[in-house]
């Protein structure tokens, strides 16, 4: 069975002082897992994750041999004050505020990014000895962003997620990092990437495109899947034995008081100076709740050692004083303050006694507590969930109340509407989101997220990315064979420029040429939408014999005959006037955009034009190009830069066919090269044929038809000088 290699910050492990050993922690991936069945998901589960140095070597060993039927760990040893610098400065100080949209407390320094990149590499460095053939990696948050790439450039055939856990930041946000293009780099190289909230995809595909030029064109495996819970294991927990006792406590204590719950880790992002405030506020609008509510607040500690959280801490503590000094009395406290953690029991009976449960965060990826308190609420008589709209479960509890944190004033009305909301609305609203979560549990989410990280095809199969030697495996049969090869200009044979007609041909890809077209068995073909004007110039006048083909097929070129022969002789033309008219408009509107007339084709350029609103305006272009033409014998593409509005017949595809049928003698060997999406046409036809052998070549690295990749347009010289040796003297 395939192997999925889970990689995190930490071991899905905790050590358990009591019992001097390892047991396994009750965090939402590590329960994701254990839910799935791994033979119906096809993976069995094997995890690595960090662990520093000063840990005994008795510890390592544990933790190397858990208990059978445990996921198997794997403990990636790091120097122990590199993992700090790591965790602390970068993680930390950087990341952390910066995606949680808290400026004010991002800390930029070298140190932690010099850590973070160290420790990322000796975590890919990891697995990439680690993973077999075969396996699938799936990488988690955002401690590890740097992972993927460095996995991918180790091991470029492995199969590799990665799931941000936290919020992506508006790209106005992101853009501030100094080291965004490192970090957008390396997760591009993912095979699939998941977000819990549209909101967070969306920001970081505009991210890529702000900061990096341009979205890759394969983007599908861009994913929205919002994390869960393990339903029945909290929908058991609300009825053991343990939780029952502990309802049975509290309930004597709590009497007729009505609860408002808050459970959040002790970090600026849960929103407790607002929450608090808001709770002020109420107990201000609303004298007549005084002594009948009461907010229990759980504050779980963390990160007491750094002073933003012991200020943090002490501020809180101010204001639960100031609202219980203020408005408390001998019989009532409106605040009950716990600043510990409590037991998972302790946890369920608090979320079954509580009326209200409030999120206040400022910013929360996704927010669990939120979704725990649904499924452990009595279905007879549930509570609500008020829930800020900056966390992401927001988008999966449509039945919470919504808040906006910030706005205190309104937050206090809502906690009142909240108390007060009747209670055939509670349950009928509860029990839809009960529904949904027991549909939707975090194995549900795991397995959704696996059955598209597919498992690579065998090594044998895969497409095929010219090696550095320049030769492809194939090319070993060319010897004396019959070879038709037929080749694109821009962006294949000469590098795209700024301005189109500044393209030419270095020398030596002249000379390459020359050789390959003097081959007595080898007939080389120019294909390119460019006009005639241009291949005339490009090649006849400089000395290239070579059959050409101008406007992606529409005219030919014979060097026999020394003229052009138009193959659509019949085709009306009349659809230009109006893609004229359409293009006309949108290069008024976008600076240093162009019109290209080719004959059989138009186009419209965009290449040095403001990006983000050249893209913006192409999107709109290529629609109305598509609703005003749609019963037009054309074709509308849009590639690299350019709109383009083809006539029908002008395709590359129906020129290789037809060139292949007027053949006397079949080659026995058909190469085609390109890197642009018309090229795609051409492989698509090659490889339909059953009577030729086809090669087709992809330059670049978008999605294509073609099994056969080069990266880019420099080292296409040196697939053609090993071509030419193949084929012999
Ligand atoms: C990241 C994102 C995202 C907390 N206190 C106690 C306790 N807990 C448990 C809760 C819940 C979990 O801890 C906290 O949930 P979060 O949603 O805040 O998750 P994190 O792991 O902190 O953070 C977050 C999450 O990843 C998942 O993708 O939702 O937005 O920041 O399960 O129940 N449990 C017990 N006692 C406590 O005192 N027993």
């Amino acid at each position: 069975m395939p192997r999925c290699l889970l990689v995190s910050n930490r071991l899905p492990v905790a050590f358990d002082s009591k019992r001097n050993e390892f047991t396994p922690s009750a965090g939402g991936l590590a329960s994701a897992i254990r839910g799935l069945d791994a033979v119906k998901v096809g993976f069995a589960f094997e995890w690595l994750g960090i662990v520093t140095d000063d840990l005994a070597p008795e510890s390592i060993a544990e933790l190397r041999a858990l208990p059978p039927g445990q996921i198997p760990c794997h403990p990636i040893i790091v120097p122990k004050r590199t993992y700090d610098d790591y965790y602390n400065l970068y993680c930390n100080n950087v990341l952390w505020p910066l995606f949680h949209y808290e400026r004010s407390m991002v800390r930029h320094n070298q140190d932690g990014w010099r850590a973070y990149c160290e420790v990322n590499a000796l975590v890919a460095e990891a697995i990439a000895s680690y993973a077999s053939e075969g396996d699938v990696v799936w990488v988690h948050d955002f401690q590890l962003l740097l992972v993927p790439g460095l996995v991918k450039e180790r091991r470029p055939l492995l199969s590799v997620g990665f799931f941000l856990h936290i919020p992506f930041p508006s790209s106005e946000i992101f853009r501030e990092l100094p080291q965004r293009k490192e970090i957008l780099q390396s997760l591009l190289r993912c095979d699939q990437i998941g977000f819990h909230d549209l909101s967070y995809l969306n920001h970081f595909r505009s991210s890529v495109q702000r900061i990096l030029g341009e979205l890759p064109a394969e983007e599908v495996n861009w994913g929205v899947y919002p994390i869960s819970i393990d339903v029945d294991h909290f929908t058991s927990l609300a009825r053991s034995e343990e939780t029952l006792h502990f309802i049975e406590k509290y309930k004597a204590n709590k009497k007729q008081m009505r609860w408002i719950l808050g459970v959040d880790r002790l970090d600026y992002i849960k929103g407790l100076l607002l929450k608090l405030s808001a709770y002020k506020a109420f107990l201000k609008k609303f004298p007549a709740e005084h002594e009948k509510v009461q907010l229990v607040q759980v504050v779980i500690p963390s990160r007491i050692d750094v002073p933003e959280y012991k200020g943090l801490k002490a501020k809180i503590e101010q204001l639960v004083s100031s609202i219980n000094g203020e408005f408390g009395s001998p019989a009532w406290t409106p605040v009950q303050y716990l600043y510990h953690s409590v037991s998972d029991p302790e946890l369920s009976a608090l979320y079954q006694l509580s009326e209200v449960l409030h999120v206040g965060s400022r910013r929360d990826g996704m927010n669990l507590v939120s979704l725990e308190y649904v499924v452990s609420q009595d279905a007879r008589d549930p509570g609500v969930v008020l829930l800020s709209e900056f966390a992401g479960a927001h988008s999966t509890l449509s039945y919470a109340m919504s808040i906006n944190p910030w706005n205190i004033h309104d937050t206090a009305t809502r906690l009142l509407e909240a108390l007060h909301h009747p209670e055939v609305k509670r349950r009928g609203e509860m029990e839809a989101m009960r529904d949904f979560l027991r549909g939707y549990t975090s194995s549900d989410w795991a397995r959704m997220i696996l059955r598209e990280l597919k498992v690579p095809p065998p090594e044998s199969s895969r497409i095929q990315l010219l090696p550095p030697n320049g030769h492809f495996p194939w090319m070993d049969k060319l010897k004396n064979k019959r070879v038709l090869f037929f080749c694109d200009l821009d962006g294949t044979l000469a590098p795209i420029t700024l301005y189109p007609k500044d393209v030419r041909l270095q020398e030596r890809t002249v000379e390459l040429i020359q050789s390959i077209s003097k081959k007595d068995k080898c007939e080389f073909v120019i294909v390119s939408g460019r006009d005639k004007e241009f291949l005339e110039e490009q090649f006849i006048d400089n000395d290239m014999d070579l059959p050409l083909a101008a406007c992606h097929g529409a005219y030919s070129y014979s060097p026999t005959e020394q003229r052009w022969k138009n193959l659509i002789p019949n085709d009306s033309t009349r659809w230009k006037d109006k893609v004229l008219e359409i293009l006309t408009l949108y290069t008024r509107r976008t600076p240093e955009s162009f019109i290209e007339d080719k004959g059989h084709a138009i186009t419209w350029h965009y290449r040095n034009s403001p990006r983000e609103f050249a893209e913006f305006l192409a999107s709109k272009l290529f629609f109305e190009l598509e609703e005003s033409l749609a019963n037009q014998p054309v074709q509308v593409n849009r590639g690299k830069k350019v709109i383009e509005v083809k006539s029908m017949h002008a395709n590359k595809g129906y020129f290789v066919q037809n060139w292949l049928q007027a053949k006397e003698m079949r080659p026995d060997v058909v190469v085609a090269i390109g890197d642009d999406t018309t090229d795609e046409d051409m492989f698509a036809a090659l490889q339909g044929r059953g009577d030729v052998e086809p090669y087709c070549i992809k330059v670049g690295k978008e999605k294509s038809q073609a099994p056969f990749f080069i990266k880019d347009q420099a080292s296409v010289n040196l697939f053609l000088e090993n071509f030419l040796r193949s084929m012999g003297p």
